[in-house]
């Protein structure tokens, strides 16, 4: 098997993205040109499966008593075994088990990164507290601000791992990791490096991305104009200088940022070319995913309060819509996300957890695509799409990762199902077996006997 490229080494930081991140198309296009009948070897051959590819815009891309094989830590052939070419020899056989293999899941929003949690503030809320009187008395996203501030490097690191475990746990082999609860130069610096650190210690593919203007730090009450222009013109250039920083996100919100704030961070990002995304339109309808389609973003997220226009323009660019049930679940919310109109007009729908203190505790990507197909109704293959293939078109890694093709990287995942409706379908339950990262293997439980 030719090797398909110099990167064989399980490198979970790539170089930052370029523009939509697609870079180095054209470098991309020869891995994706891997001789798709390889003539003689690979490292490991995968059989005793069954496939659900996501290569395509509809269906799972079943192939029943599949075979995959693996070169350098990408896929270097995919199909039914009776079609595996002859003489294909393979360092290494895996045997399946009778297991279906995914591609790795991809939680494409989280905020898993920080220090403390909210669970006192859930408490007071079930005893009668008002949001007001919680927020008067220093709680709400401040108080994850200030615990997030006071934590030294390692403990935020401490506190962060069991929850990226969590999800490992459930086959996620890529995950997206946005700062925000630091809003000092110093304190994001601090939690994207947390982030780049769980990259490596976890073996885990991990995207930053910078959220400096997701709420206005008190030092700025009053100013957050002035705080802007430090996001924008120190904090954005000091922490892309540093290699932290993947795309850059803001949170368009009455009590967020307002269009014109969130479209000078989108300047700034375009000057380093990053790729942007949008917490749009989740508590009310700023016009937010107009605003992020228009500047060619990656994503809109949330979108309960997403208007026809804004559907349009994200149609119209191509802008994925991240969808976050945990968020919706989490805060009781009733207004649902506009997912027929979404679906009509063609706009690609992702699902991701919003891992969060405030507005979803949850490290449960299954319970996630559970929640799109109940509360949202989406169908069990669009919630396995939203957080496989789509998801990855999210971080703007499609070209690399999200389906088993030829070429992208080795990211999958084995479960112990009968069909992949079941991942969406129970509640609770983890049927992952092992993953591959890069094409090396973490087992996650024994196989039971038959
Ligand atoms: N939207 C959310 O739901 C979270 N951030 C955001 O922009 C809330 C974050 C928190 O309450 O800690
Ligand atoms: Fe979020």
């Amino acid at each position: 098997m030719p090797s398909v490229d110099g990167e064989n080494a399980l490198s979970p930081n790539p170089s930052p993205a370029r523009g939509r991140g697609e870079q180095n198309e054209s470098l991309r296009d020869s891995h994706v040109k891997a001789d798709p009948h390889p003539a003689s070897g690979c490292d490991l051959l995968i059989v005793n499966v069954d496939l659900a590819t996501m290569s395509a815009p509809q269906g799972y891309g079943e192939i029943r008593d599949g075979a995959l094989a693996l070169s350098a830590g990408r896929i270097g052939w995919v199909g039914r075994r009776s079609d595996l070419p002859a003489g294909i020899r393979a360092a290494d056989t895996f045997d399946g088990n009778g297991g279906w293999i995914t591609p790795g899941l991809i939680d494409c929003h989280t905020h898993i990164v920080y220090a403390g949690n909210r669970s006192s503030e859930f408490e007071a809320r079930l005893n009668g507290a008002t949001y007001e009187e919680i927020a008067g008395a220093g709680g709400g996203i401040m108080a994850t601000v200030r615990a997030t501030r006071a934590a030294s490097e390692a403990q935020l690191l401490h506190q962060s791992l069991p929850r990226v475990r969590s999800l490992l746990a459930e086959g996620v082999t890529t995950l997206e990791i946005k700062s925000g609860y630091g809003l000092t130069l110093e304190s994001e610096a601090k939690m994207l490096r947390v982030a780049r650190t769980i990259g490596a210690l976890l073996a885990v593919d991990v995207k930053t991305t910078f959220l400096g203007a997701h709420a206005l730090p008190p030092e700025y009450a009053g100013r957050a104009d002035a705080y802007i222009d430090a996001v924008c013109g120190d904090m954005l250039p000091a922490l892309a200088a540093e290699g932290l920083v993947d795309a850059v996100d803001a949170f368009c919100e009455n009590i967020g940022f307002t269009p014109a704030q969130t479209e000078r961070v989108f300047a700034a990002a375009q000057r380093l070319q990053l790729p942007i995304k949008l917490h749009a339109e989740q508590l009310s309808n700023q016009n937010g995913a107009a605003l992020v389609a228009r500047h060619d973003g990656l994503s809109a997220d949330h979108l309960e309060y997403l208007s026809e226009a804004g559907i349009a323009a994200m149609a119209q660019h191509r802008t994925v819509a991240v969808l976050l049930p945990g968020a919706y679940y989490f805060l009781r919310e009733t207004r649902l996300p506009p997912v027929q109109a979404l679906r009509e007009a063609g706009v690609p729908i992702a699902i991701a957890t919003d891992c969060n203190p405030g507005t979803a505790p949850l490290t449960s990507l299954l319970l996630a695509m559970n929640m799109a197909c109940t509360l949202f109704r989406l169908t069990p293959q669009e919630a396995l799409a939203g957080a496989t293939s789509i998801a990855a078109q999210a971080l703007g890694i499609a070209s690399e990762t999200g389906s088993l093709v030829v070429g992208k990287h080795a990211n999958l995942a084995l479960w112990d199902i009968g069909h992949p409706s079941e991942l969406s379908y129970a509640i609770g339950f983890n049927p992952c077996r092992a993953a591959f990262q890069r094409g090396i293997l973490r087992q996650n439980k024994p196989v039971e006997a038959a």
